[in-house]
């Protein structure tokens, strides 16, 4: 029979299912192996041929590792909380239950029909109550968690308790709000649980704080960071303001250095590593109390109600990491949302600071950073004194200072920062130069080059020394010391919308209260909107009867990165109830060992996972301290947009006539994008076309050699675009197994490339040829029982070592080509030997899955599939070449190249060479007076 991959790869697709071919053993004698892919938000567009490329590579390496003999744990799921549903529901009232559902069965549909082998026993959905009943447990974990600094891990709120009970505040170190309370046991014993309990919400490791947050009206929610693009929300570019809330948080920076310092044990790429990197943002540097005047030079604390230091603040604390210039410092910059900057204001200045002020809510914090050029701030009208010489300087606001990094406050150096020199020439501020070749204009850098001048007992030192003296002497006077500051801030854990976790919590007298363990999941309510209420509160304000019997629920959900924070450890145990996943099965299954998703996610869910997972292992839930031992990013794959040209007449309307491509160089025209799927090879379809929309139903056309011809453009792919391909219709036409293997052939996986589906008929004879090897010329099943030649081999065992060499170097597009090759050989050879081609099928069939497993059966094996079958073991002794190209010379010339068996001696070679008839042709009749041969090298004739 001809190759027929529909009924071939139906049948196959449906014994992987009954038979639970792919199902992991979570107890095995055998080492395990963990593959995943980030799991999909199931939208409504379904997949397109861009999506299952990072699916085709993790599939294909998933069951290669099965031939290697692993246990291999390669599982899929919905993470299927999210946006995109609920903005369905509030157009439609569609409840997003339903449309979640809808969208998950059209890719479970999709994903079936490319034959992965996905364990899906061990699904996942996010939003499914017997998951987020864990996700709300994890919420509960960190809520009863603080960070111990010294111990450099979490611990439970209830050892802090003990702590303060036994001892008061003395001897914690702790990640902490910045305003905690000193007490005594005593003390602490005699507050009322009310104030317990609000001093503890300044350790938890999830919290409320009050914070700016990028509010986005249309959408009723607040955004994170990297939803953000210029001012607007990603998803559907909604204008986006910023706005203080009390919001439930995260203290992921209590993790920053183990996130920084845990980059260096992974095998992830070196881009994405340096994204988190730099979003982490650590600063080695220093802060120093610049020391208000009148308030004497010593230094004391700021007014604290809670220690009762009730003096107004006597310094302004900045961040640098440039300590070494505190001679140069000219003037200070405050942020203008400083908490001082009122009291600093004198009634001369108010009006210009107030302006100032209005002025700087409009811009975003991306905005203010991005700035760099224009300059602009206001004089606060207030002085500070340089803690080292004394002197007395000016204390500005600029929105230049951000509130939320360091202090909220910086020295300003003209003489060593060009921000603050453009800030001090435009204002006519001091500038004091303090290295003795330094200039700013010339960007000499003090820190390779150069000594201290104007700069007391720094004079005539270094950078190093410089910076080490200056640290001494302000630890000495207890006027700064060493810092350490980082760029990350902790991260916001609500989002005022429907379609989410409920946050586990109700609050009483103010204060939030943990819902009891045993009453989780607390389920999401119904509403009957899913937008906030008249008085502004979230969705779920809108639920009756939906109240906590001591007070009132929470109504922010979870945000969208909840869910996918900890997912894989579900996977290892997916149906447990009591636990989010049994010490067994993690202690077993451990990490991811290959991670393949897209780069988009290289801050966001990738920072946030390796967060929690450190964590889980601290208050021992999990074992590894990083979750994906290696990451890959695989590429976008673009779309090929196709164009018509529509003529444009002479007063330069549009006609209904389009031109061909290679002709509109002679006309006005105009592109128009037509839907990829009428056109093949560049033709147009002109039928199609004239079917596509009724103004087109008497189009015309100007056209070359007969046909019309399309432009291309490599975009975006994109419905808006029409350049759309879906994966359905391609399986449809040629099978998954063309499919995974033309994905694969389009490039390096980790590259952005164009899908073409042109090339794709090249790999469907690819296959058609691979299954004609097993067929006689009728079609009939046929494979010879002889003995496989010396050349068969060969061509055999150099497959098996590319595409053992390729897979774990996940080159998967270099193997295809071999494929080819391998198979073109085999069947120039005539080969139909079963010994060959059993072992051929095996290595093929982590590409072309359904197509092995068939042909397998039909060799003759056991009934069953060859997904455990053992992977071909390479022989190097079949490589070894028995042949030499001898270079045959003559007087010194080469004038060609002849295969000579390598067993022949001397004397046989000469024969061999001689009675050949192209030698001959170049000896022109003439007997060689000498032949020198030199065994496997060269062969010379003197005539
Ligand atoms: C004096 C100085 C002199 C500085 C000099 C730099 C160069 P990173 O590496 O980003 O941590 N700075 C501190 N807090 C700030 C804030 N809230 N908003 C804006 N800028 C702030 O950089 C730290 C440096 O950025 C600090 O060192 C401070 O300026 C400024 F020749 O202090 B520097």
């Amino acid at each position: 029979m001809d190759y027929q991959f529909k009924d071939i790869e139906q049948k196959w697709q449906q014994f992987w299912a009954d038979n639970g071919t792919f199902k992991a053993e979570d107890k095995s004698a055998k080492p395990k192996y963990y593959v995943l892919d980030m799991f999909p938000y199931p939208s409504g567009a379904g997949l397109h041929v861009g999506h299952p490329l990072g699916y085709i590579a993790s599939d294909i390496f998933a069951r290669y590792k099965r031939l290697k003999g692993f246990n291999v744990l390669h599982p899929m799921g919905y993470d299927s909380f999210g946006l995109p549903a609920e903005q369905y529901a509030i157009q439609t009232g569609q409840h997003p239950a339903i449309t979640t559902a809808d969208n998950i069965a059209t890719y479970r549909r999709q994903l079936d029909q490319l034959g992965f082998s996905f364990d899906w026993s061990r699904e996942v959905r996010t939003s499914s109550p017997d998951y987020y009943k864990w996700t709300q447990w994890i919420f509960r974990q960190l809520f009863n968690s603080w960070y111990n600094k010294d111990a450099d891990k979490a611990e439970s709120i209830a050892k802090l308790v003990e702590h303060f009970e036994q001892k008061g505040s003395a001897g914690i170190n702790a990640v902490s709000d910045e305003e905690i309370l000193s007490f005594t046991a005593d003390e602490w014993k005699a507050l009322s649980n009310q104030e317990q309990q609000s001093e503890l919400l300044k350790y938890r490791l999830t919290y409320l704080r009050e914070s700016t947050v990028n509010w986005c009206p249309a959408l009723g929610t607040v955004l994170a960071n990297d939803e953000v693009k210029e001012g607007f929300s990603e998803r559907g570019g909604y204008p986006v303001e910023q706005k203080k809330m009390l919001q439930w948080s995260m203290r992921i920076t209590a993790y920053a250095e183990r996130l920084l310092q845990g980059l260096d044990t992974i095998d992830w790429p070196e881009p994405l590593k340096e994204m988190q990197r730099n979003w982490i943002g650590k600063s080695t540097g220093a802060s120093v109390r610049f020391p208000l005047p009148g308030s004497g030079s010593e230094v004391r604390e700021t007014a604290n109600p809670a220690t009762g230091n009730t003096n107004p603040a006597t310094y302004i604390e900045v961040f640098t990491t440039r300590v070494d210039t505190i001679f140069g410092v000219t003037f200070l910059v405050i942020a203008p949302e400083h908490e001082l900057v009122a009291s600093l204001t004198t009634p001369e200045q108010k009006a210009s600071i107030d302006a100032y002020i209005t002025q700087t809510k409009k811009k975003s914090e991306l905005d203010r950073m991005a700035d760099a050029k224009t300059v602009s701030g206001a004089f606060t009208g207030s002085y500070v004194l340089n803690p080292l010489n004394g002197e007395k300087i000016q204390i500005w606001i600029a929105d230049y200072v951000l509130a939320g990094y360091g202090t909220g406050a910086v020295m300003a150096v003209p003489s060593g920062d060009q921000r603050d020199y453009l800030f001090a020439k435009h204002f006519n501020l001091p500038i004091v130069p303090i290295i003795d070749i330094q200039n700013i204009e010339t960007e000499a850098d003090p820190t390779k080059e150069g000594t201290y001048i104007n700069s007391d007992f720094m004079n005539g030192l270094d950078y190093k020394a410089g910076t080490a003296a200056v640290i001494a002497k302000l630890e000495a006077i207890g006027a700064g010391k060493a810092k350490v500051n980082f760029r990350m801030r902790d991260a916001i854990f609500g989002r005022q919308r429907y379609w989410g976790e409920p946050v586990p919590v109700y609050f009483k007298d103010g204060l939030p209260h943990l819902i009891e363990e045993d009453h989780l999941p607390l389920l999401l309510p119904e509403v009957d909107k899913y937008l906030p209420t008249e008085t502004g509160e979230p969705p779920l304000g809108r639920a009756e009867n939906w109240k906590h019997p001591e007070g009132e629920y929470e109504l922010s959900t979870m945000p969208g990165w909840a869910g996918s924070s900890w997912y894989w450890y579900r996977y290892m145990d997916a149906q447990n109830d009591k636990e989010f996943a049994s010490k067994e099965a993690i202690a077993y299954w451990k990490d991811v060992d290959l991670y393949i998703g897209g780069s988009e996610h290289a801050t966001g869910h990738l920072l946030y996972s390796r967060f929690w997972n450190k964590f889980l292992k601290d208050i021992d839930k999990v074992v590894e301290e990083e979750p994906f031992k290696k990451l890959i990013n695989q590429g976008m794959i673009q779309g090929r947009s196709n164009f018509v040209y529509r003529l444009i007449d002479e007063i330069g309307r549009g006609t209904n006539t389009f031109v061909s491509h290679g002709l509109i160089r002679e006309y006005h025209t105009s592109p128009i994008h037509v839907d990829v799927n009428m056109v093949e090879n560049e033709v147009l379809n002109i039928k199609r076309f004239k079917e596509w929309r009724p103004e087109f139903a008497d189009a015309e056309f100007i056209l070359e050699n007969g046909k019309y011809i399309c432009g291309v453009e490599v975009e975006k792919m994109s419905k808006r675009y029409y350049n759309v391909v879906n994966p359905d219709d391609i399986a449809q036409r040629y099978g998954a197994d063309t499919l995974r293997m033309y994905e694969m052939f389009l490039g390096p996986l980790e590259q952005s490339k164009p899908w073409n589906t042109n090339g794709i008929e090249g790999v469907f004879k690819f296959l058609r040829k691979f299954w004609r090897m097993f067929h006689n010329d009728a079609w009939e099943f046929s494979v010879s029982n002889a003995e496989p030649s010396k050349a068969e081999l060969k061509s055999l065992h150099k497959i098996i070592r590319k595409v053992e060499e390729d897979v774990e170097r996940f080159s998967f597009n270099t193997s295809v080509s071999s494929f080819m090759i391998a198979v073109n050989e085999l069947t120039d050879l005539k080969c139909n030997n079963r010994a060959i081609l059993q072992e051929l099928v095996i290595v093929l069939s982590s590409y072309a899955p359904h197509i092995c497993e068939e042909l397998w059966t039909l060799l003759g094996n056991p009934a069953g599939t060859l997904s455990y079958a053992p992977f071909p073991k390479f022989n190097s002794a079949y490589l070894v070449e028995d042949e030499f190209a001898y270079p045959i010379s003559i007087n010194g010339k080469t004038k060609m190249n002849l295969n000579v068996s390598l067993s022949l001696e001397p004397k046989d070679i000469e024969a061999f060479v001689l009675a050949n008839t192209d030698v001959q042709r170049y000896l022109d009749g003439k007997t060689p007076k000498k032949v020198i041969v030199v065994k496997g090298r060269i062969v010379n004739m003197v005539v």
